[in-house]
């Protein structure tokens, strides 16, 4: 008898919808092929968001409400980066060089009016990242993740997290284009997705196991 999965406590890990004139998103590419595993004994639920202000944080807000995560992680494609790119924080700006998929472009606009300047992830890091590196992934630690849409459901995953939960952990994670994609950026870096797929694996299983952070220098001089 298999026994059923719905009792499991769970995972979310959101993608991206396409957005900027690109077909795919590796995001959503990499995340759907999670949909349903089980990871330490944790089911991965998974989600994919639009590439809209405000609609993307709602989505992200309705799901952890439905399935109650211990883990919420989001993903999200950073072109012209070349690796798992491992968010340290969130800033409360919106400043979009492009419209979104709704056609919205806020510039200089706090995403939470009375929320603090920034927040940061309580997913262990720099663990993330030395099992990355122990994997042979490339990756680093990310102290940007811009001021478009990723950074805003950044925000709003940590803002939640911070009214509602204590113990709930959050993150997000940048990777860079696919090689489908990257043939028609020249000199654009690119990451397989089965790359990122053991990427995610990798990051689901540390945030999971991990509560405490270790100390080891990641930090960069410029
Ligand atoms: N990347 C964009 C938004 C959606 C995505 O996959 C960003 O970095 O803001």
């Amino acid at each position: 008898m298999t026994k059923s999965t719905s009792s499991m406590p769970c995972v979310l890990i959101t993608g991206f919808a396409p957005f900027g004139g690109e077909t795919v998103n590796p995001s959503w590419q990499a995340v759907q092929k999670l949909d349903e595993s089980i990871i330490m004994k944790h089911r991965v639920c998974t989600l994919e968001l639009s590439c809209e202000f405000n609609t993307s944080i709602k989505e992200l807000h309705q799901a952890i409400e439905s399935h109650n995560p211990k883990v919420v992680i989001c993903i999200g494609q950073a072109g012209g980066r070349s690796e798992i790119s491992i968010e340290r924080i969130a800033i409360n700006i919106d400043d979009a060089r492009i419209k979104d998929n709704a056609g919205n472009q806020p510039i200089d606009i706090p995403i939470e009016k009375n929320g603090p300047d920034a927040y940061f992830t309580n997913l262990p890091i720099k663990r993330v990242l030395q099992a990355l590196h122990n994997s042979n992934i490339p990756a680093a630690i990310s102290n940007t993740a811009g001021t478009y849409v990723c950074n805003h459901v950044m925000y709003g995953l940590m803002h939640y997290i911070n009214e509602h939960y204590t113990n709930m952990k959050g993150g997000f994670v940048h990777i860079p284009y696919l090689p489908s994609q990257a043939v028609h950026h020249h000199g654009a870096p690119s990451m397989s997705e089965e790359t990122v797929i053991n990427a995610l694996k990798v990051i689901i299983a540390q945030a999971l196991s991990n509560d405490v952070d270790v100390k080891i220098a990641a930090g960069t001089t410029h």
